[in-house]
This record gives structure tokens, sequence and C-alpha cells, in this order.
């Protein structure tokens, strides 16, 4: 490039910079970690911005310094010869102690934080086993009997205790807003804690596996929701409950331990119960950033009209003759108390299937069902539809569930509320 041409180009690169930095103003970072959600992300955070503050001053100081010394003594056309020189202790002890002191106001509060986020949990933590498969998530609460998959629900202002284990690989669990990653490892517990903030409104965040674990490693993702105490306990009560169909007879009514209050004169009388399904975060306020956005495979094909004609009933059955037993555990339905895949009990109250990469709709299941190796690569799950091609095993499908078989049977999964 010609020296011209260098001309030209400088002042049109720092325009680009200045762009660039002007982007980062008006953007939302929805998976950045840098925020103050949590104690443990205030910690962070504030590590951060001291080292942030150093490093500042030392890059542009020695920035200056470099920049003033390469104008001012540059080679000049009959300049004097460089004086020759050997050593300066002054200036040696200088710019030894000054990075010294730099360094101890970056080491203290270091050691500091790391002690901070190692410590075990404050007393009445509420507790919450993880347990990494490949490719998805298992979340126990062992103190509310809740056994559920890829999406968590915490209490704000609650201090939550991870205990974090593998059935499989080495994974890594890490919902940037809320605090740092931690490994998965084989045959250890590992631990970490986090509150989120009390005065945090009911919001979703991304979780991700940030440890590299095989094939799926990048569709394994997790959603958090932070909801209110009460939104929690109502969740929290609802799931610890077997599943919900079939659901009671509404029409005859279980008769009350109690002796019944004889009804006052001119009582109304009680309406039918409202099926009670829990707090489920509402549709309506999911953020984009959480809303899964993966196309279905293109080979994998479905008449959705067939979805409104599914019935639970024979989907109950379906459910056991398909197969699915041999993996899914539905607490409530006899037979179905599988570890090896999700637990189902309550799959129409998850906002997201198969680690969070599809929406959890009508659609998405029948395809999944029909095909679940397609639409997430190299899973356990075995392709279901009959006359599909199994991309793992190589070989087509001859028995399964058709198309019809799998309407009933996503018609029963969408009663698990
Ligand atoms: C060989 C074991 C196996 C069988 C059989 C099986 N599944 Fe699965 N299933 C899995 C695994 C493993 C996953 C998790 C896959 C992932 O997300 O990586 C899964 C995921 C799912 C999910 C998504 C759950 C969630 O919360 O993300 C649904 C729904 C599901 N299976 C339904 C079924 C149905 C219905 C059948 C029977 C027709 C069935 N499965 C048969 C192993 C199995
Ligand atoms: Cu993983």
């Amino acid at each position: 490039m010609s020296k011209l041409r260098l001309r030209h180009a400088a002042p049109a690169l720092l325009v680009a910079v200045f762009l660039l930095a002007l982007t980062a103003c008006g953007t939302e970072y929805p998976n950045s970690t840098f925020n103050r959600h949590t104690d443990f992300n205030t910690s962070i955070d504030a590590l951060w911005d001291r080292l942030l503050f150093w490093g500042t001053i030392v890059f542009v100081f020695v920035e200056a310094a470099l920049v003033v010394t390469l104008i001012k003594y540059r080679k000049r056309a009959g300049g004097p010869e460089a004086k020759q020189i050997h050593g300066n202790a002054a200036l040696e002890i200088t710019w030894t102690a000054i990075p010294a002191v730099i360094l101890v106001l970056i080491a203290v509060p270091t050691v500091k934080t790391i002690f901070e986020t190692q410590a075990p949990a404050p007393a009445g933590a509420l507790k919450v086993e993880v347990i990494g498969h490949q490719w998805w998530w298992e979340f126990h609460y062992p103190e509310l009997g809740i056994t559920t998959a890829n999406e968590l629900y915490l209490p704000v202002g609650r201090t939550a205790s991870f205990e974090l284990k593998t059935k499989d690989v080495l994974h890594s669990f890490w919902i940037p807003q809320m605090g740092g990653k931690r490994d998965l490892i084989t045959n250890k517990s590992n631990f970490m804690w986090f509150t989120p903030n009390a005065d945090l409104q009911s919001s979703v965040w991304n979780g991700f596996c940030t440890e590299y674990c095989g094939t799926s490693h990048a569709n394994m993702k997790i959603r958090l929701y932070t909801v209110q105490p009460d939104e929690f306990a109502s969740w929290a009560a609802h799931q610890a409950k077997p599943a919900v169909y079939p659901a009671a007879e509404p029409a005859t009514p279980a008769t009350p331990a109690t002796p019944a209050i004889p009804a006052a004169r001119g009582a109304q009388p009680t309406p039918a119960p409202v099926e009670d399904v829990g707090y489920m975060f509402p549709t309506a306020d999911l953020p984009d950033h959480v809303i899964p956005k993966t196309p279905t495979p293109a080979g994998l094909t479905y008449d959705d009209a067939l979805l409104a004609q599914g019935d639970p009933t024979a989907g109950q059955l379906g459910f056991m003759i398909g197969g699915c037993i041999g993996c899914h555990a539905i607490n409530g339905l006899p037979g179905a108390v599988s570890t090896i895949g999700p637990d189902l009990t309550h799959i129409a109250s998850r906002h997201t299937i198969a680690a969070g990469l599809f929406p959890n709709d009508g659609p998405h299941l029948a395809r999944w069902i029909k095909n679940a190796r397609l639409m997430k690569p190299g899973i356990l799950m075995n392709t279901i539809g009959r006359g599909q091609y199994d991309p793992l095993l190589k070989i087509t499908q001859e028995a399964g569930l058709d198309d019809k078989q799998i309407a009933d049977v996503v018609a029963y999964l969408q009663k698990l509320k």
C-alpha cells in the first residue's frame, strides 16, 4: 500500500472504529454476564470494573510513553548519534515498584472474590440438584420432591444452592446473567450458589453447557425463570403432584372428609372447581431472546391438520406401546418410571422441548416423536415414526407409530400440564 493510500485509510478506519463503539451503546445483551442481578454477579462485576480501571490506566500510560518516544527520538537526517548508556537504577526501581503495587491492588480483591464465591451456601438456601446428560439437563428439588428437565424455576430473593453432577461426560453449567460457570464432573459433586436479587421482576434467562460434550453440545440449553416467591410456591406445589391426566371426573366431587356445613339460605351452588395447574411463566411475557428459532429439518414432514384429531386416551396407550415408557417417567402413569430421558410428568408446563431447541407446541412435538434424531443429532431417543429413516442406526423404522398415533400421543402429552 502506498503512503498516500495509507493516509486516506487511517481516517476511514478511525470512523469505522468509532461507529463500532457507538453500536455498543444502544444494544441489549441478553446473554452478558456483566450485570448485578445476583450476589455472585455483583462480586464478579465489581472485580471486572476494578481490573478494567487499572488496565485502562496502564494501557494509556504505556501507549502514550511509547508514542512520545517514537516521535521524539525518531531518526532524523543529519541528527546526532544516539547516546550509549548502561542502566538507570532509579528508572528500573520505579518500573518494578509501580507494577508490584498495581498487582497487589488486583490480587487482593481477586482472591477475596474467589473465597466469597467458593464459600458454602448460606443457611436456608433452596437446594437444586443439576444432572447433566448428553444433551439435556435434569433438575431435582430434593426438599420439594420435584424432578423436571431443561427449565428451571427459582424464587427471587432466596439463595439457590446447586449440587452439580453428570450422568455421562463432563458438562458445564452456566447462566451468564446469574453467575459464574461451573463444571459437572464425573463421579464427583461440584457446588455453586447465587441469590437472584429480591427486586428482580419475574424474568427469563438463557443458560448453556459450556464444556464441549459431544455432537449436540451446542443444543444443550437451559431456561431459567426467576419468579416472585408466591409464583414459585404455586409452580412448585403443582410440579410435585402426579400427572393431571386422566383428570378426576369433574361431575362427582370427592366426598369431603369433614361433615359438610349446611348451606346458608340463599347460598349459590358451588361452581365446578377450576383445575389448578399451578403457575407457569406467561407465554405472552417471554422475551424474544429465549424463544427458540431452530428450523425443523426440511425432509421431516407431518400433516399438522391431524393434530386436531388427537385423542389423549389413545395417546396414553400409544405412550406405552410406542416404547416411550422405556425411557421416560410420568409420575402417575403405572410403569412409566425410567430415568433415561427427561421426566415428562408436567411436560405441557414447559415452554420448550429438547433442551431449549424447539418451542413446545403440537407441530414440534409431532415431528420430534416422528424423528427426534433428525431434529437433534446424535441423541439417545430413537426414531419412532413408522417408515422413518433413523440417521444414527442407519435403518428404516418398520414398526413404530403412524402419524395419527403420533397425534394421539401429542394430545396426551399436551394434557400433562
Ligand atoms: C431410548 C430412549 C427413549 C425413548 C424410547 C423415547 N425417548 Fe423421548 N427422549 C429421550 C431422551 C434421551 C430425550 C432428551 C433428548 C435431548 O433433548 O437431548 C428425550 C426427549 C423427549 C421429549 C422432550 C422432553 C423435554 O423436556 O425436552 C419428549 C416430549 C419425548 N422425548 C417424548 C417421547 C415419546 C412420546 C416417546 C415414545 C413415542 C419417546 N420420547 C421415546 C429418550 C427416549
Ligand atoms: Cu454438555
